[in-house]
């Protein structure tokens, strides 16, 4: 509880941006932009991996460094785990938080996962100070796991 209050913050004042953007002039909210050859991968597990649950999921970033949300610092970001997301979220909003969009604003590069057996897909974003997407996005390629009991 103590660590998502701040961030609550954060989201509750990227909410208030878009609403006022949206008034103002819409889609025409401002991206953070990325170097053209920055990516970030998963480390591990690796595509087509079969896991048991809790798995420990590594991100990797290169060309850029990851910062805590709402820190500005040119060409830095924080991952977001989209888990089993068919349709990419819009680039031009900040990511959604819920189940199956998880937000690292702390600066986390691993997480611990539990899932039901199954395949699923895992797919990392870069989220900027207010959890949008750079230009262009900085994404990994779109994974997919089996796990097992
Ligand atoms: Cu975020």
């Amino acid at each position: 509880m103590r660590k998502i209050t701040p961030f609550c913050g954060l989201l509750l004042l990227a909410f208030q941006l878009v609403g006022q953007a949206q008034e103002s002039a819409p889609g025409a909210l401002p991206r953070t932009a990325a170097p053209e050859n920055a990516t970030t991968y998963f480390l591990s597990p690796a595509n087509g991996a079969t896991v048991t649950s809790p798995f420990t999921i590594r991100f990797g970033l290169r060309g850029m460094g990851v910062a805590p949300a709402g820190v500005t610092n040119p060409n830095t970001g924080h991952h977001h785990l989209l888990i089993d997301v068919a349709a990419l979220p819009p680039d031009n909003l900040p990511i959604p938080n819920d189940a199956n969009h998880r937000h690292f604003g702390l600066g986390q590069t691993e997480t611990e996962l539990t899932l039901p057996p199954g395949q699923h897909t895992l797919q990392l974003v870069l989220g900027d100070a207010l959890h949008i997407p750079h230009q262009p996005p900085v994404r990994s390629e779109k994974i997919t796991i089996t796990v097992t009991q």
